[in-house]
């Protein structure tokens, strides 16, 4: 499964869909292969501003992907959307699986649309994501879009690949409605309260407020003040205004340091996160190993030692 490295940094679309389909192949060989590509392309990929977009189902995700990367692209921008989904592992989850509500983006050669992969073994969605990502970066596209439902951990996952963190909300609705975890918020550089339009506006600008108060009471530990906006993504509103912001933070945050310090940060979390997860699996594997976690599993199930003890029994053999 030869990808032709040339092509792929001169924008060729095929290229670049072959390269990730391989870093998605479950075969040693082919994985491989990908990282070695992964490893020459490095070079060639971050210039690109990456942006997280996460809201609950029908929030308006889709449809604000296609307005906000058509608007991008009469810009001149080179658009790539990829997806985090990881519920459902086997078909490669619901996002990004209607290109219905993108049509119009999905055709255009500067934009680039890539369902969510499926878990793997070391990293899950998110490795393979990160990767597809950069990918994208080395192709020359300028802006990568990571879509995400808020399932399980994914928000946390997109949070921490991407540069800018936006929010959509729905008008006149609560947190819980929302789907909003604690936590969330914080995560947020930006909270877009979409489908203001019509009969929603009062209720949209009283979400806004909403969450107004709620971001004035949280602690913000970086330069960035973030905003709550109205948007609408049907009706194309504001939707340029939420480009401007976004080009704001990175002037800012570009100036200020904020923006490579957080990647190389990314960086240096993922590595861990990756050691951590290689560490269990290869102990899984080692039969010997495997025979003790067993056997600390029981023993600290029957109350019989401590999980410190068992943690550095099973560490120490390894
Ligand atoms: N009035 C109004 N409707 C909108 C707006 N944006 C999206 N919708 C509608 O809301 C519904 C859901 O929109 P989607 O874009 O599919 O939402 P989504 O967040 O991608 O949903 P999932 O993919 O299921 O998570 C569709 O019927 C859209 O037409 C908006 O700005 N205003
Ligand atoms: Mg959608």
């Amino acid at each position: 499964m030869a990808v032709d490295t040339d092509k792929l940094l001169q924008g060729n679309r095929r290229a670049l869909a072959k390269a990730i389909t391989l870093t998605e192949s479950r075969r040693a060989q082919h994985r491989d292969e990908a990282q070695l590509l992964l490893e020459r392309i490095l070079p060639h990929s971050g210039n690109s501003i990456r942006v997280g977009i996460t809201g609950t189902p029908g929030v308006g995700k889709s449809t604000f992907i296609e307005a906000f990367g058509l608007h991008l692209i009469k810009q001149g921008h080179k658009v790539a959307v990829l997806a985090v989904d990881p519920s459902s592992p086997l078909t490669g989850g619901s996002i990004l699986g209607d290109k219905t509500r993108m049509e119009v983006l999905s055709q255009q050669d500067n934009a680039f649309i890539r369902p969510s992969p499926s878990g793997g073994a070391l990293g899950g969605v998110a490795q393979k994501t990160r990767e597809a990502m950069l990918l994208c970066e080395a192709a020359g596209y300028d802006v990568i879009l990571v879509e995400t439902v808020g399932v399980g951990q994914s928000e946390y996952e997109v949070a921490g690949m991407v540069d800018f963190f936006l929010v959509l909300m729905l008008p006149n609705a609560g947190d819980e409605l929302q789907g909003i975890k604690k936590g969330i918020l914080e995560l947020a550089d930006t909270i877009a309260v979409n489908k203001a339009d019509g009969d929603n506006r009062l209720a949209a600008e009283h979400t806004q407020r909403h969450y107004q108060n709620a971001l004035a009471i949280l602690q913000h530990h970086s330069f960035w003040e973030p905003e709550v906006v109205l948007c609408s993504a049907l009706e194309g509103q504001n939707i340029h205004e939420i480009w401007d912001i976004i080009r704001s933070f990175e002037q800012q945050a570009r100036e200020n340091g904020h923006f490579q310090r957080n990647r190389a940060a990314q960086n240096k979390e993922w590595m861990w996160r990756l050691v951590h997860e290689l560490i269990e699996i290869r102990l899984k594997r080692d039969p010997a190993a495997r025979q003790l976690c067993n056997e600390m599993q029981t023993r600290v199930t029957r109350g019989e030692t401590t999980p410190y003890l068992a943690a550095h029994r099973i560490v120490d053999a390894f």
